[in-house]
């Protein structure tokens, strides 16, 4: 009957409401074991804007979790043979899964799953049937509250790219995958040169706009899948996944070539020009993180102490 019910709300009502909720975006993972409902909302989703994937089991959505990263989980909770609930304790268990925005689809109204739901990390809890416009309003806000949140929590205001917090996620989770399914991965260390000199010959507003030059800079010799971030004062850190230490190295020299070539800054018809010293370390099995660490800021040591101005493994 709820089914049922569904089904008419979600017929003739569609259409003509493209786009309710404007300027949507992200990738959303319906978990759901009811065919009709799943096709409803992956159609409706998709033609909001969103990319959406969909799976009938428990099973196949952890699956698909390990394969693809997704910014929300749409999840029902009476499902066969796992319950929803079995996907929430592989949620909780894994750091790559645990911050997914997750709203719960219920055809149980009833305060005990609410409550159990929601203390187990659910972000929402919506009862069936519903209507779509709120379901959609409410992915809307929690993917907004979330961006938002990542915004101040993850991001380097001065520069635009991650912190060194979203770093220190970031590597662990890289590790994991890494384990999962092994490639390569290296990280690379990179200190600007002779800093001070330009902050004490021309101020610190400039020595500001060196290092949102850089940034951008190295942003621009990047590959969309490595992670930049601002380590510190005026040293930056990529994490490389896919790339050996020796493909590190050479991606890291393009960087640096395109930063001796090109002022970083140009101000009131000044240029300002660097250089910068790095040093790259590929993780091996078994070696910690704190040590992969280390390595790259050994090697960026070293290349100071040879003249500056270069890459070294
Ligand atoms: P080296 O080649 O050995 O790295 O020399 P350096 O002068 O770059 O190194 P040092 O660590 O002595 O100086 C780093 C300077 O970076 C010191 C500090 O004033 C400056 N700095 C750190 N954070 C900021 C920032 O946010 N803005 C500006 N303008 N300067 C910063
Ligand atoms: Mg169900
Ligand atoms: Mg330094
Ligand atoms: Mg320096």
């Amino acid at each position: 009957l709820i089914l049922q019910r569904q089904q008419q709300q979600a017929g003739p009502n569609d259409q003509g409401q493209r786009n309710a909720v404007s300027g949507s975006s992200g990738k959303l993972l319906v978990v759901d074991d009811d065919d009709v409902l799943r096709s409803f909302l992956v159609r409706r989703f998709e033609l909001d804007g969103y990319v959406v994937h969909d799976a009938n089991t428990v099973e196949l959505a952890k699956r698909m979790l390990h394969e693809d990263v997704y910014d929300l989980i749409l999840l029902d909770l009476m499902m066969h043979p796992q319950s929803g609930y079995e996907l929430f304790d592989h949620l909780k268990e894994d750091p790559t899964f645990r911050w997914i925005p997750l709203i719960v689809l219920s055809a149980r109204n009833d305060v005990h799953d609410k409550v159990r739901c929601l203390m187990l990390g659910a972000n929402d809890y919506v009862t069936k049937p519903f209507q779509y416009e709120e379901l959609a309003a409410r992915v809307y806000s929690l993917l907004a509250r979330t961006r938002n949140f990542e915004q101040l929590a993850f991001r380097d205001p001065l520069t635009g790219v991650f912190n060194r917090r979203y770093f220190d996620h970031q590597i662990e989770l890289e590790l994991h995958r890494t384990v999962r399914f092994p490639a390569p991965i290296s990280i690379a260390f990179i200190d600007i040169d002779r800093f001070k000199t330009i902050n004490d010959s021309y101020g610190h507003a400039i020595g500001d706009l060196v290092l949102q030059g850089l940034a951008h800079l190295l942003q621009q010799h990047l590959r969309a899948t490595d992670v930049l971030a601002r380590y510190g004062g005026e040293e930056f850190v990529v994490v490389l996944p896919n790339a050996s230490g020796g493909q590190a190295v050479r991606q890291m020299e393009e960087a640096l070539a395109a930063t001796r070539r090109q002022p970083i800054v140009q101000h009131e018809g000044q240029s300002f020009s660097i250089t910068f010293s790095c040093g790259v370390a590929e993780w091996t099995p078994g070696l910690p993180t704190a040590q992969w660490i280390a390595l790259a800021d050994e090697a960026m040591y070293r290349a100071k102490q040879q003249g500056r101005d270069r890459v070294l493994l």
